[in-house]
């Protein structure tokens, strides 16, 4: 790492703040994910990638800049990547999954915002991010009120091109959600300056419906029993797919997968616990933000799935590759944006509809809701989900958390406290 310091410093970063960050993030990533036993060899890769988070992918944007392309910064899944690739850029996702510089943050936030939105304005503080110093443009959206006003103050730092993401799903709201779309991509184009080929929007739909694809084959392979792959080690690739070359991590993601398939038929499980099998479901995790899976997966459970923005919610939907011209295209790609079911919609029966199916599907002993504490959204929507689940006796943890490590001892005690009550469960039913 000490070779990019040049990069960092051109980058106008903290050199300084910048190495006490980049000290911790080995220890935790040494405690949260290389401690586990049996990984596939697969994840060599994403091992690799992660040690050079903020080295040779940052090097990549830098060279790509250097060609006069553009790099675009986003905080959400309703950002469609395609436009950015179509406009010749690369699209990295930002938010932050760590506590930095929160009394930074706290001059410009109130105390009782989520530590997503206070960490994103973090990192953008303390200097210590070298993606956001990479980016020609940010991508905001209207999600939650939090991140709506977060990109008022952003804006005083960098360029921000904000979305209006319409919160119903009525012919109207697809019809204001259609247009912002295509306000987006001028926006590129005025950026790049160029026009946006029908041809490169095509190749760009395809690129990124392959990396989903991959993503999809690996959730698929999550149904195995014994699990072929942990919840942290999924949750890892779902991460690293935010900000890593789409292409490149298709095809490192398949040929996990060609492994994972080999590991099945042999019956090669991961070390440690197989079951009970949890439904992870809530707010997004952003790295290094494995607190929660951790607890589970050392409290003798795996996380199955995840039903999160970092989870199947990224790539759960296809853009049709049906349509021939421009028009077409930029409307198959908002009506593929338009169907993600986050909290922040209303009504949102598809969100409750679909932790239904995952249950079923992947055999899930409970569920644990992740709330980020102050996320309306979220919050609010746990009554709903907890309400359906009660329905059909499927076992139900809230969690209201933050990104500090305070609470890993109460969160630790109920974790454990479910997973006796599963285990109980189980051998009653045996
Ligand atoms: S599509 S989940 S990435 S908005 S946790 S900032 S909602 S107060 S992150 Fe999200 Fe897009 Fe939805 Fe996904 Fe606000 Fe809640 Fe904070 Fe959140």
């Amino acid at each position: 790492m000490s070779d990019y310091r040049q990069m960092w410093e051109k980058l106008g970063l903290d050199l300084q703040a910048h190495d006490g960050l980049l000290e911790v993030l080995p220890p935790i990533y040494q405690e949260a994910i290389l401690s586990q036993e049996n990984r596939p060899r697969g994840m060599e890769y994403f091992d690799f990638v992660f040690s050079e988070i903020h080295g040779l992918r940052v090097k990549e944007l830098v060279d790509h800049r250097a060609q006069g392309s553009v790099v675009v910064g986003t905080f959400c899944t309703y950002v469609p990547e395609e436009l950015v690739i179509a406009a010749g850029g690369i699209c990295v996702g930002l938010c932050a999954g760590a506590q930095v510089a929160e009394e930074a943050a706290e001059q410009y936030l109130p105390r009782n915002l989520c530590a997503l939105i206070k960490s994103s304005l973090g990192f953008k503080l303390a200097k210590v991010c070298p993606y956001i110093e990479s980016c020609d443009l940010l991508v905001g959206e209207t999600t939650c009120d939090g991140k709506k006003k977060y990109y008022e103050i952003l804006g005083q730092f960098q360029p921000v091109h904000v979305m209006e993401l319409p919160q119903r799903k009525d012919e109207a709201d697809r019809a204001l959600w259609r247009s912002e779309v295509r306000r987006l991509a001028g926006r590129l184009e005025e950026l790049t300056g160029k026009r946006m080929e029908p041809e490169s929007l095509r190749e760009a739909i395809k690129v990124v419906n392959e990396k989903r694809r991959a993503l999809l084959r690996l959730a698929e392979l999550r149904k195995s029993d014994p699990p072929v792959i942990s919840g942290r080690d999924a949750l890892l690739i779902n991460q690293i797919a935010f900000y890593d070359d789409p292409k490149r991590l298709a095809e490192k993601v398949n040929a996990l997968c060609d492994e994972l398939e080999e590991r099945r038929e042999k019956g090669v499980a991961i070390g440690g616990a197989h079951r009970p099998r949890i439904l992870l479901s809530g707010c997004p995790m952003a790295i290094p933000n494995w607190k929660l899976p951790a607890i589970i997966e050392t409290s003798g459970a795996l996380v199955a799935m995840d039903e999160m923005c970092t989870g199947i919610r990224y790539f759960r939907h296809l853009v049709s590759e049906d349509a021939t011209d421009l028009e077409g295209m930029l409307d198959a790609i908002a009506d593929r944006y338009l169907q993600i079911d986050c909290a922040v919609f209303t009504p949102n029966r598809e969100r409750v509809e679909h932790i239904k199916e995952l249950v079923k599907d992947y055999d899930i002993d409970a569920v644990v809701y992740y709330a980020l504490q102050f996320c309306d959204p979220y919050t609010v929507e746990a009554f709903r989900v907890k309400q359906e689940l009660e329905k059909v006796g499927v076992p139900f943890l809230y969690l209201e958390t933050d990104y500090s490590t305070e609470d890993v001892g109460q969160l630790t005690t109920r974790i454990q406290a479910l997973v006796e009550m599963l285990e109980v469960g189980e051998k009653g039913r045996a």
